[in-house]
């Protein structure tokens, strides 16, 4: 299926759909992460594909909080080629999580149909790349910058401030020449952001849905699951993030990101079923 047909499938509230977080790491078997391991990455996105991801997002950590930055080249090299073997191999369509623009236009080029971008293409020439590989683009919120964005996080209304910066993006992404139908929207749970603003956010998800767009969310394994269930090991936060996937799914989110797949398809199945036909009812109810 191609990533069309799996937003649109999103959009039709048949979703929510699962999305496979496929990371390239560096070869810890090698010396100063120069060698990578194309290879373990690939066997994860045969697992997770295997496992019933509608979509599998590759990246190379270099938007990750707390992470070193990575170099153009460096984030080239461990996902292109992870992305070329993937489209060649699986069915499933491929995203890419990267702010660079250099990046977006190679791993598109590589077969990638769906850019991932934590800095919502705020970077110089990023919204240029999205507009002319003409793919859909994943806008996520964030406050402040990956270094320091959870020091002191400050809004007015969680919810609020975060729909004018998505309606700002929009029109941004239209001038640029993204079609809106292109866009798909994330609250960016945990970048720049208290417990308290969290868990708001995941409270009152369901107005973002004015906005007519798909919502993606990210709530796998992340901190403030940790810190909710004093489990310390992120590993040992499935539970969490099944609760929080079905959670995100009862309030319209479309695309649920995740590390573990298969549980989260189980319990998609069984929130799908339950939930109304018409999502719009659903969003109503959470008033
Ligand atoms: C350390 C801290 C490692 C945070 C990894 C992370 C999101 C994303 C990430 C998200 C979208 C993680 C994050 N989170 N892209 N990339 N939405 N669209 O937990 O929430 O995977 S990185």
């Amino acid at each position: 299926m191609s990533l069309a047909q799996v937003i649109d499938r999103a959009r039709r509230g048949e979703g929510p759909l699962v999305m496979g977080i496929v990371n390239v790491t560096p070869d810890s078997f090698s010396d100063g992460g120069h060698f990578l391991d194309p290879k373990k990455a690939l066997e994860q996105a045969r697992r997770l594909s295997a496992e019933g991801a509608d979509i599998l997002d590759v990246g190379g950590e270099s938007t990750r909080p707390g992470s070193e930055p990575v170099t153009l080249e460096a984030e080239l090299e461990r996902v292109i080629p992870v992305i070329q073997a993937i489209v060649a191999e699986l069915p499933t369509p491929v995203s890419v999580d990267t702010s660079k623009p250099e990046v977006m236009a190679r791993a598109v080029k590589a077969g990638a149909s769906m850019i991932n971008d934590v800095n919502a293409l705020r970077a110089d020439g990023a919204m240029e790349a999205v507009a002319e590989a003409g793919v859909p683009v994943c806008l996520m919120h964030m406050q402040g910058e990956p270094g320091s964005m959870q020091k002191n996080p400050e809004y007015q209304d969680v919810v609020r401030d975060i729909k004018s910066f998505f309606l700002e993006r929009i029109l941004a992404c239209e001038f640029a020449g993204i079609r809106r139908e292109n866009l798909v929207l994330d609250p960016g749970f945990g970048f720049g952001k208290t417990l308290e603003h969290n868990l708001e956010l995941l409270r009152r998800l369901g107005e973002f849905a004015d906005l007519d767009r798909p919502l993606l969310v990210g709530l796998s394994r992340k901190s403030m699951l940790g810190r909710l269930t004093g489990q310390e090991d992120p590993e040992k936060r499935l539970a969490a993030s099944l609760a929080a996937a079905v959670l995100a799914a009862e309030r319209s989110a479309a695309i649920i990101r995740v590390h573990d797949v298969a549980p989260t398809v189980d319990a998609m199945a069984v929130t799908r079923a339950v939930a109304r036909p018409d999502p719009g009812a659903t969003i109503a109810d959470d008033e």
